[in-house]
C-alpha cells in the first residue's frame, strides 16, 4: 500500500453514490462528492507549494468541508491540525506557532483580524466560510484530473491534536496513520458497525471523540451520518426514526432524560447508545434504560491513546464502568507512587500499551519520555481498577482537570489568566458537580486590599483570553484561600465547601 490511511477511509468510496452525509437542510453529499471534494482541495494544497509533513491548521465551524480538508490532507500526506472555533487569537497563535503551521483555515472573520494586527506572520491564510465561500470555495468547483495519494507509511504522523496539561504548555499529541486505522478497524468489529449504519453525528469536530471515533468508524464502515452542527435536543428527536447509533458525551444524554419526548417508540430503530468523554453516573445510565429499554454503551478513551477500553456489544454492559480493554490493546493498573503492579481490585494508575497510543508530543521529547514507562506504556493520569469481572472503572484523576461537557479544562491556565488580572492576589479553578454538564468551573479569589473590581469585569477580562467553555460560570471572592504548611491551596477543602454551589 502507498498510503494505508487514504486507501482504507476514502480511497475505496471514489466511485460510490451513496450519501456519506445527510445534512439539517435536507442536503445530502454522496461519498462520491466527498471525495471530489478532497482531491480538489489536495490538488489546492499542492498549488500553495505544501510538502508532506507539513502542519495544516484549521479553525473553523463544523461543515462538512472540514472533513474534506482533513481528506485532502492525508491524500497530500499533510498533517492535520484542528482546533476549536472558540479558541481566542491568543490561544490560536500559540498552536500555530508551537506547531509551525504552514497554512491555516479559517473564517474570514478570524483571517481579517489576524491581518489587520499583522498577526500572520510565518503562516499563509486560507478562507472558507459556513457557507462555503471563501478563498478555498472555488477551487471546489474546477475540474482537475485526479492525482494518486501522497506515499505514506503507517508510522507517519496523520494529525496533531494539542491537549492542555497540569503544568505549562499546551502539547501536541502526534498521532500517528497506524494510531488511527488500528483504532477504527476494532472500534468498527467491536461495536458491529456496518454501511447500513445512520449515525446522529452532533459532536464537535476538532476532538478524537467527534473526528476519529466518530468519522473514522463511519468511513471504515461505508456508514452515513446525520451531520448536525451542535448537539440540538429537537432535531436529534427527529432524526431518531431514521437513526441507527448516537454517540454522545454524558449531556446529551442528561439532556435527552430532561425531555418527555424520550420515550421506547422513537428511539425504536437505534441500535446503539454510546458515551465517553466523561463519566457517565450509574444514575443517568439505568434511568436512561428504564425509559428507553436500550443500556448506554460507555467506553473510556484519551487523545494520545484513541479508545482504550469499551463495555461490550454483546453481552453485559454494567453502568459505573468502561468495560474491558479493546482487542490488542494492553492494560495495567500501578501504584501511583512506585509504579509498580498491583493487586487485581485495587485503585492505582491506569496505563496503557498497543498500536493506539500515539508517537510522542510535538517538540517535547522531555515530555513524551516522561508519559511513559520504560517498558513503554502511556501514563493516563486516571486513577481506576478492575473489578472482579474483569471490568475497568475510573475512579478519579491523578491531573488537576475539569471536564465539563466532555470539553478538558485544566484549572492551573484559568488560574494563570486570573492572576494575571490587575488586582487579584490569588485564586483557586475548581470544579464543581453541575447537572447538565457534569462538572462547571468556580473560581475562587482573594482580591488585593481595598480593590474594586467586581465577577462582571473579571468575566469580560477572561473571555478576551480564552475559549468561552474555559471561563468560570462563577466567582466567590474571599479573604483568604485554605492551605496547607507547604502553602499549597487545598483544594479538596474547597471542592467540598462549594459542592452544592451549581445545584
Ligand atoms: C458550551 N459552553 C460550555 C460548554 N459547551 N461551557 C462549559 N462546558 C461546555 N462543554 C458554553 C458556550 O461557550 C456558551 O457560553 C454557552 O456554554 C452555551 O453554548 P452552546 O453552544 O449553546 O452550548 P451547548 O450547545 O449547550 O454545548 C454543550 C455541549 C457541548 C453539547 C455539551 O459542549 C459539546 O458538544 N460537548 C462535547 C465535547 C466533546 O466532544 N468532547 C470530546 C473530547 P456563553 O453563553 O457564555 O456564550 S475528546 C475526549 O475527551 C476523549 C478522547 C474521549 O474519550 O472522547
Ligand atoms: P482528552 O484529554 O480530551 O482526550 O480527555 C481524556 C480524559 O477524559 C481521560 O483521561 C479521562 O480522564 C476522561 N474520560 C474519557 N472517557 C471517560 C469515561 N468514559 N469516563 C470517565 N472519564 C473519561
Amino acid at each position: 500500500m502507498t498510503n494505508p490511511l487514504y486507501e482504507e477511509f476514502f480511497e475505496k468510496h471514489r466511485f460510490s453514490e451513496k450519501n456519506f452525509l445527510f445534512l439539517k437542510n435536507k442536503e445530502t453529499i454522496s461519498y462520491k462528492d466527498y471525495i471530489t471534494s478532497v482531491e480538489r482541495i489536495s490538488f489546492f494544497f499542492k498549488k500553495l507549494g505544501l510538502f508532506p509533513g507539513d502542519r495544516v491548521a484549521l479553525k473553523l465551524k463544523k461543515t462538512p468541508i472540514f472533513l474534506s480538508i482533513y481528506g485532502a490532507c492525508v491524500h497530500r500526506g499533510l498533517i492535520f491540525l484542528p482546533l476549536n472555533d472558540g479558541y481566542t487569537n491568543d490561544e490560536l497563535l500559540y498552536y500555530l506557532r508551537d506547531s509551525e503551521s504552514k497554512l491555516l483555515i479559517t473564517d474570514k472573520e478570524t483571517s481579517s483580524e489576524l491581518k489587520s494586527k499583522k498577526l500572520d506572520q510565518g503562516f499563509i491564510i486560507e478562507t472558507i466560510d459556513k457557507d462555503s465561500f471563501g478563498s478555498i470555495s472555488k477551487e471546489l468547483i474546477k475540474d482537475i484530473s485526479s492525482e494518486k495519494p501522497v506515499s505514506r507509511n503507517l508510522n507517519d504522523i496523520a494529525a496533531i491534536l494539542y491537549t492542555s496539561g497540569t503544568t505549562g504548555r499546551s502539547k501536541g499529541a502526534m498521532i500517528s496513520q497506524e494510531n488511527l486505522l488500528s483504532n477504527a478497524q476494532t472500534l468498527t468489529e467491536y461495536w458491529h458497525f456496518n454501511s447500513e449504519d445512520n449515525l446522529i453525528h452532533a459532536l464537535p469536530i476538532y476532538h478524537t471523540h467527534g473526528l476519529f471515533v466518530a468519522t473514522n468508524v463511519i468511513l471504515l464502515s461505508s456508514a452515513s451520518m446525520f451531520f448536525l452542527e451542535k448537539f440540538e435536543l429537537e432535531t436529534v428527536f427527529n432524526y431518531f426514526p431514521y437513526s441507527t447509533v448516537l454517540m454522545g458525551v454524558p449531556t446529551f444524554y442528561i439532556r435527552l432524560l430532561d425531555s418527555k419526548k424520550l420515550t421506547k417508540k422513537i428511539v425504536k430503530n437505534v441500535r446503539l447508545f454510546i458515551s465517553g468523554s466523561a463519566p457517565l453516573t450509574k444514575e443517568i445510565n439505568d434511568y436512561f434504560f428504564d425509559i428507553t429499554g436500550k443500556r448506554i454503551l460507555e467506553r473510556y478513551g484519551m487523545t494520545e491513546t484513541n479508545m482504550i477500553s469499551s463495555n461490550p456489544y454483546k453481552g453485559n454492559r454494567i453502568s459505573g464502568t468502561v468495560g474491558y480493554p479493546l482487542p490488542g490493546i494492553k492494560v495495567r493498573i500501578t501504584h501511583q507512587d512506585t509504579g509498580r503492579l498491583i493487586e487485581k481490585g485495587k485503585i492505582g494508575e491506569i496505563q496503557v500499551k498497543g498500536k493506539n497510543v500515539f508517537c510522542g508530543y510535538w517538540g517535547m521529547p522531555d515530555k513524551t519520555a516522561n508519559s511513559f514507562t520504560v517498558d513503554n506504556y502511556f501514563k493516563t493520569d486516571d486513577l481506576g481498577r478492575f473489578n472482579k469481572s474483569g471490568y475497568l472503572e475510573i475512579v478519579g484523576r491523578l491531573k488537576d482537570l475539569i471536564i465539563s461537557g466532555g470539553f478538558n479544562i485544566y484549572p492551573k491556565e484559568v488560574e494563570d489568566v486570573v492572576n494575571s488580572i490587575k488586582g487579584i492576589k490569588e485564586n483557586a479553578v475548581i470544579g464543581v458537580s453541575h447537572k447538565d454538564l457534569g462538572e462547571s468551573v468556580l473560581c475562587i479569589i482573594v482580591k488585593e486590599h481595598k480593590v474594586l473590581i467586581d465577577s462582571n469585569l473579571i468575566s469580560e477580562i477572561l473571555r478576551n483570553k480564552l475559549a468561552k467553555y474555559k471561563c468560570p460560570k462563577a466567582f466567590i471572592f474571599k479573604n483568604s484561600l485554605p492551605k496547607n504548611n507547604l502553602g499549597k491551596i487545598l483544594k479538596n477543602q474547597l471542592r467540598e465547601e462549594y459542592k452544592d454551589y451549581f445545584k
